[in-house]
């Protein structure tokens, strides 16, 4: 699809199947001329998607569609994949008749995916406080998240709680303004909220948070529940004395739906949905869904994120069966569910295809305004998502293949010795894999400024460290009139700078540098040199600016 354009050809589609020399003179199809493998029963009814090869002619796909009645209701842009209305009943026919057709990439069912289902129990708990060595939350209800201990978040956090990396959550959307979500809800910086207007032109009209591809609107408030308890697990606000920890404290989600209320939803919309995150700047695509038939499409929107940078991340399925779809693919982590004692949760899907294992047995989580307990793969794969997100805050230039190498060469082997069939190559360690991971040092800025004169030294100022927390990183000076504290805090951590003009011979300009060294082994873009640049003057010219009213003359 290359040589076409993508703005004009879906219209010159259209033109094709309805222009008046559709001859209704070509042959129609008939029921017995449908050969091959049929596809499973599931599917969308009355719609299917097709690709066209590159170089397609007006001939071939008349002759193809010739007789069928048929209307175009979209394009996925970017993807060239076209969304076709056929009559209800007639899609298998239709798509083998379109097979046939050399000039026909491909035509497939818009299957559908399933995300789960089994609830469990209300949280009524005293909500006492767990601590322990390494960094351990305030949140009311972390005592009851065995499964963040049993992976090593705790560790983990001691070098990074995590920077501001999107996970977009491709699931029956997020509950916005829960008490633990709302403040990490993903905003799109090239959109302005509420004015009617696709401001970034992305052909989404105000999706300040997000897009609803269920109901083709902006907002993807979630409708079902599952998809709040997923995007809890990977991201939740955490640390801040309320419900609880998220695997990631400082990522942020993108909530995509693309399930319906039902908690089911067709292929189309998370072709869609893969390809809005991806273009968006989601950097990891969580999808607790699976479907059980291969989809060229679906496999070619897989391919598109993944080309764009993007680690995605699947639930292998909960019917103790085969991997389902996307998990299937190779550059998706397929992710199966274990329990608190490291046992496989028995529905579990499994198969070759599963690359690691997660807690997903009675897991806590946000939900319905509250917390709750929910049971399933689509429980283990956010774990999953949320560890790709702190490696990615210790080294943002690891590509998505090395992200997803770190997280399956790190596990705790689980079942038969090595890569096995039930938990893949084991279960996630998160410390194991942070710690695998090689420390890009990054801080900001990289030259500070200080100017003095008779009245007092300046403020202080910082140096940020925003992808890691203190114990990774020193910083040391050698001037008398440089004075530094830290690193201290979590992610991000800092060094607070001070100068002091008592200490320096008289006026005059100074510079020092002030270096920053990892202390991570194996670490990258370490040593740092921030300049710390101080004018100490004799009389600062002090500048008043009167208060102005300001206003709009119109
Ligand atoms: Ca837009
Ligand atoms: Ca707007
Ligand atoms: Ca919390
Ligand atoms: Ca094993």
């Amino acid at each position: 699809m290359k040589g076409l354009k993508n703005a004009l050809w879906p219209l010159s589609l259209a033109l094709l199947l309805f222009g008046s020399s559709l001859a209704s003179s070509a042959p129609t199809p008939t029921a017995n001329s449908v050969t091959g493998p049929a596809p499973q029963a599931e599917f969308k009814p009355g719609e299917i998607l097709v690709k066209l090869k590159e170089g397609f002619s007006a001939l071939g796909i008349r002759s193809a569609l010739a007789g069928h009645d048929v209307r175009v209701l979209g394009e996925i842009s970017g993807l060239g994949i076209i969304r076709l209305a056929v009559p209800a009943g007639e899609e298998l026919r239709i798509i083998e008749s379109l097979r046939r057709n050399p000039l026909v990439d491909y035509a497939e069912p818009d299957y559908i995916a399933h995300g789960g289902t089994g609830v469990g129990c209300t949280l009524h708990g005293s909500g006492a406080v767990l601590r322990s060595s390494a960094v351990a939350p305030n949140d009311r209800h972390y005592l009851y998240q065995w499964n963040l201990p049993k992976i090593g978040m705790p560790q983990a956090w001691d070098t990074t709680t995590g920077g501001s990396v999107v996970i977009a959550i491709l699931d029956t959307g997020v509950e916005l303004e829960h008490p633990d979500l709302r403040a990490k809800i993903w905003t799109n910086p090239g959109e302005n909220y509420s004015n009617g207007i696709d401001d970034d032109g992305n052909g989404k009209v105000d999706d300040v948070h997000g897009w609803d591809f269920v109901n083709d609107d902006n907002d993807p408030q979630d409708d079902h529940g599952k998809g709040t308890h997923v995007a809890g697990i990977a991201a939740a606000e955490t640390d801040n004395e309320e419900g609880i920890a998220g695997v990631s404290w400082g990522a942020m989600i993108m909530p995509v739906k693309v399930l319906k209320s039902g908690g089911s939803g067709y292929y189309s919309d998370i072709i869609e949905g893969i390809r809005y995150a991806a273009d968006e700047g989601a950097k990891v695509i969580n999808m607790s869904l699976w479907g059980h038939d291969d989809s060229p499409p679906l496999e070619e929107a897989v391919s598109y994120a993944h080309a764009k940078g993007c680690v995605l991340v699947a639930a292998v399925g909960d019917e103790s069966g085969a991997v389902g779809y996307p998990a299937r693919y190779p550059e998706v982590l397929a992710v199966a569910a274990t329990d608190g004692g490291d046992q496989r949760w028995p529905f579990s899907n499994y198969g070759p295809e599963v690359d690691v294992a997660a807690p997903g047995a009675g897991i806590l989580s946000t939900l319905w305004g509250d917390y709750l307990w929910w049971t399933g793969t689509s429980q283990a794969a956010p774990h999953v998502a949320g560890l790709a997100a702190l490696i990615w805050s210790v080294n943002p230039h690891l590509t998505p293949d090395e992200v997803k190498g770190i997280i399956e060469q790190t596990v705790v082997d689980l079942g038969d010795p090595g890569r096995d069939d039930y938990y893949g190559w084991g279960r996630i360690d998160a410390n194991a894999a942070i710690g695998a991971t090689p420390h890009y040092l990054q801080v900001t800025p990289s030259e500070l400024l200080f100017l003095a004169d008779n009245d007092g030294n300046p403020p202080a100022r910082r140096i940020v460290n925003r992808g890691t927390s203190f114990p990774t990183w020193i910083a040391t000076e050698t001037a008398d009139w440089l004075s530094l504290v830290g690193p201290v805090g979590n992610t991000p951590s800092y060094v607070t700078v001070s100068v002091d003009k008592g200490a320096l011979p008289g006026y005059g300009t100074y510079i020092s540098p002030i270096t920053v060294t990892s202390t991570m082994p194996g670490s990258q873009n370490s040593p740092l040199i921030v300049d710390v640049i101080f004018s100490y003057v004799p009389q600062l010219r002090r500048v008043y600016f009167p208060q102005v009213q300001l206003g709009c003359a119109r």
